[in-house]
This record gives C-alpha cells, structure tokens and sequence, in this order.
C-alpha cells in the first residue's frame, strides 16, 4: 500500500497462530482460522502481520523448535494455504513476515537426527556442537554455560558425547561455523522470499555465533563466548543481500544491554529494524518513560534506522496486566500466578500507552489480544504446555498466559476460537466479555480505541519516522509534537492535567474533566 520504506513506520500485528483462530475444530488454531480472519486484520488497520513459526515442528516450544523449513506443520495446515494466505493478504493491503530461528533447530530435525546416528566423529555431528564431557568417565557437561530457560545447556546422548542447546534439549544449537549451516539459510530465505513474503523475523539474533572454543564463562568476567560475537554482523551482510533482491526487510530479536552495541546490527547493510524492548521493563513513571523514549531514539538516530515499540508478546505479561500489578510471582498458597492485580487500572494505563507508542516515531508491533485488552490469564497448572515452566522446576509461571486462544464470539462455544474441540490452553470464564463481537460496536472498547487511533495514524500526517519535540508540560505529564502539528499528551499522575486547546482527534479514556483538563492515566492526540 505504501513505497518501499513502508516498514519505516508500519504497524505489525503479531500472530501466534496455535491461538488465534481453529479453521478445522482440533482445539488449536491453524492457517485455516487465520484466513478465516484476515478480514478483521484488514478492518483494524494493520500494515503487516508477523507469524510466528508455522512450520513443521514437535511444538515443545511453540514451534521455535523447526523440524522443517519448506513444510508447514500439519496443526496448522499445508504450504499450499500459507501461499493462498500470503496472497489473500497482499490483496488486503496487508504484508506477510515469517519467523526464522537460526540459533538452534528441533531435535526432530532430519540434521541431527543423521547426527544421533551417524556418531561421534562424524561430519553430520559438525553441524551441531558436540563434545565429550569433562570429568574422568565424561560425565560432566563439556563447560558451565547456564541455559537461556533455566537448567544446563547440555545433554548427554547414548554414545557418551555431549550437545549444546541454550535452550530444551529439544532445541539443539546449530554451529555456525559450518558452511552448510550458513547455505541452509541462505535458500531458506530465499524460500520464502519467493513465496511473496515482505520480512522475516529473526530469533535470538545475538546468540547464534559461539566461541569456537566453547570456554567456560563467569559472568562480567572477559568477554562472552556467544552473545554478540562479530561474525554475526557478515551473517547478517550475507542474509541483506538476499533480502535486497526482493525487498524484503528484517526484524531481529537482539536482546542486548549495551545500545552502543545494539545500534551495530542496523545498518544499510545488516539489519532494517530490530526489536525494541525497553519498554517492557519500564515502569509507568513519566519521567522513566520520557528517559527511555531519549535513550531509544539517540540510539537509533546515529545508523538512522526506526525505532520500533513493543508493548507486549509471546513471551511476556500482557500489557493491561503489567500495568495493574507490581509483581509475577507464584503463590504457593493458592497455587496461582501474581499477585492482585487492578485490570481496570491496568487496562486505562495501557489504553493510554497504546496512543503513547502510536504516536512516537518509527514502527509498532501488535500482539493478537492486545487490541482486545486480553490479560494474562491464570492457567491451571496441569494444562501448562510452556518448557520454561518445567525447566525452571515450576518456579516460572512460563508463557502459557498470554497466549490463550482469542475470543472471537462472546455466546458462541469455546467464544469462537473454534466449534469442536476444546482449546488447547483454557478459556478463562470472564473471556467472553473481551470477545471481538462484543467489542466491535462498543464505543469504548478497546478494539474501538485501537481501531480508531490506527486510522487516524493511516491518515497521517505525523505519524512518521520522523522528529518528535517534547513540550512544556506539568510533572508527571508527557507532551509531544510531530510534524504537521500533531500532539500527543500523556498524563501520568493522579490528578487531572492540562490539555493545550487544539482540535482533539482522540482520547484513550473520557471524559475531561469540567475545565477541560485531561483525567489520569490518559493519552490524547490533538490537532495544531
Ligand atoms: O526468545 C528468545 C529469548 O531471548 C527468550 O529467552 C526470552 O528471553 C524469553 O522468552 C523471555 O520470556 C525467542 C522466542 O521469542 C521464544 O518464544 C523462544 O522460546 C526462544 O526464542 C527460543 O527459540
């Protein structure tokens, strides 16, 4: 719909697919339910939509186990209709970003299946990171790096050698020193380059390149043996000349403290855009958001690549639940997860954090739900599916929680997300009351917030990767222009605020007070 910078300033839904909509009733959603739904997609006002792993997989960790690249998981469907969706999509206005996970594969994989077979010594073992053990019988993994997921990153086979995986044994990293390993990629890109996707995400895009030596590590102490290595920047110099034959873009997952560092991975020739995740460790604090807003920005602005803003997704707390509590943690009492949580509070604050990171420069990713103002939801502890929880000894609630099926229909069974089985993570009871059908009319329903802002935002002008100024504002209020005399107002205390008087295009959460002023724990945008 837009010129070739489109990803410049997009909006990305994010859809997890074994949750958003079951086509064919076996209680997990499928490509089926997705095309079923791409109307919805269209109506909200979405550029693009990233999806994440869709293909052949054991799901141990919701598909970001890959047991084949060019298959799409059966639960989910079947090439020919990610190709038929791709193009339903196009059709829309809407472009498609596919998920690769480079740092490890499935252990279902025919490549480390050949190496369990093939055996110590063998060059289908070089693919991976085998090694004996440590000790005298071998029996101590080969070094001391902790897992990503909590418990050790080694597993011992049947021969007696040892694997790396920073995440489950199910996930066995791949050694990126191996030519194969990089030419696998490469056509796997192409793959679906060719197949009319617009992007790809990439996972733990920091942590696929390993110290040949494998050494140990103490933390702070020399120089870490795999985040961050510098062969991952001519990786990724290979992978944009790919993309740049067909236009395509990137999105990685750099999980990186230093913003020095960060910043090296987006440049013309390695990576568009990369994750921003600084706000999901942000408090709901004025001035903690305006120095996060600051430090974004300074450390995009020298390789002038776009900020991306990230309020939720699958890995984290839902935003209106982050927002209504100060803890996540386990209470063995009632054998439940997190403490009281105040949703109303919560959902005003994220209300108003949704017209806050529309209104910033750069590109916005949406987490299917969030329009909804879904919460976390409780997940009984026998239906958890999340290897985090287990690999954390069940002290880690996991991830199940924000990713339980949508609902679509508040009256109709299992509220809409499928007429046959049940969903493969429960439904709390009160998710009818969030179900699209419910909100689709309602003036002051989340989706109607989200859906008007996003058309305000398509309409422009303003909502760009362009400048922003912050104004003079009261404590605790943030204020902001953006080109062509747009103004965004947040107000973070407790007590009601000034508003300028420009024509007001819209506001998280109503009414002004009797003078006017703006009530607490709201947003506005205006008008110059
Ligand atoms: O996450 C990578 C990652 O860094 C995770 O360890 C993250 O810190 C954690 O999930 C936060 O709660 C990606 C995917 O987003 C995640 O779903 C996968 O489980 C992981 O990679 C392994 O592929």
């Amino acid at each position: 719909s837009r010129t070739d910078d489109w990803w410049r300033d997009a909006v990305i839904y994010q859809v997890y697919p074994r949750s958003f909509a079951d086509g064919d009733g076996d209680g997990a959603g499928d490509l089926a339910g997705v095309r079923a739904h791409l109307s919805y997609l269209a109506e909200l006002g979405v550029d693009a939509v990233w999806f994440t792993p869709w293909y052949q997989s054991p799901l141990v960790d919701g598909g970001y186990d890959v047991a084949d690249y060019r298959t799409i998981d059966p639960a989910f469907g079947t090439l020919e209709e990610a190709e038929k969706l791709i193009s339903e999509a196009a059709d829309l206005g809407i472009r498609v970003i596919v998920d690769i996970v480079p740092n490890h594969v499935s252990d279902q994989h025919a490549w480390f299946r050949a190496a369990l077979a093939a055996g110590p010594g063998s060059p289908e073992r070089e693919r991976f990171h085998f090694r004996p053990g440590r000790g005298e019988q071998g029996e101590l993994p080969p070094n001391n790096w902790p897992s990503e997921f909590a418990g050790g990153t080694w597993t011992r086979v049947p021969d007696g050698e040892w694997y790396l995986h920073l995440f489950t044994p199910e996930q066995p990293d791949l050694n990126w020193s191996h030519p194969d390993v990089r030419r696998e990629h490469e056509d796997v890109l192409r793959f679906w380059f060719e197949r009319g996707v617009a992007g790809v995400r990439i996972d733990s895009a920091a942590l696929l390149a390993k110290h040949p030596d494998l050494p140990d590590y103490e933390e702070g102490v020399g120089p870490h043996p795999y985040v961050d290595q510098d062969e991952l920047h001519d990786i990724y110099r290979s992978w944009r000349t790919i993309a740049d034959e067909y236009g395509g873009v990137f999105v990685g997952e750099v999980w990186l403290p230093d913003a020095e560092r960060f910043a090296r991975y987006l440049r013309p020739d390695e990576l568009h855009t990369a994750f921003n995740f600084n706000f999901l460790s942000c408090p709901w604090d004025a001035d903690r958001l305006r120095r996060t807003i600051d430090d974004t920005l300074a450390e995009h602005a020298p390789v002038h690549a776009p900020a991306t803003w990230v309020l939720c997704n699958h890995d984290v707390t839902r935003t209106v639940t982050r927002y209504g509590r100060e803890d996540t943690g386990f209470d063995f009492a009632t054998k439940r997860f997190g403490t009281p949580v105040d949703l109303a509070l919560g959902t005003r604050r994220a209300r108003a954090a949704a017209l806050l990171t529309l209104a910033l420069p750069g590109s916005v990713y949406l987490y299917q739900g969030e329009e909804l103002g879904l919460p976390e939801a409780d997940i009984p502890l026998d239906r958890i599916e999340d290897p985090m929880h287990f690999r954390s000894g069940g002290t880690d609630p996991g991830r199940d929680g924000c990713r339980v099926p949508l609902p679509w229909v508040a009256d109709a069974p299992h509220c809409g997300f499928g007429s046959g089985a049940e969903p493969w993570l429960p439904q709390p009871a009160y998710w009818a009351d969030y179900a699209v059908d419910r909100q689709a009319g309602a003036p002051d329903s989340m989706l109607t917030l989200y859906r008007t802002a996003l058309e305000i935002r398509r309409a422009g002008p303003g909502f760009c990767d362009g400048p922003m100024s912050w104004l003079p504002a009261e404590d605790g209020v943030l204020a902001f222009s953006r080109p062509g005399g747009l103004v965004c107002v947040v107000n973070l205390r407790d007590r009601p605020a000034e508003l300028p008087s420009y024509d007001r295009l819209i506001l998280s959460s109503g009414p002004l007070d009797g003078q006017g002023r703006l009530p607490s724990d709201t947003a506005a945008w205006l008008r110059t």
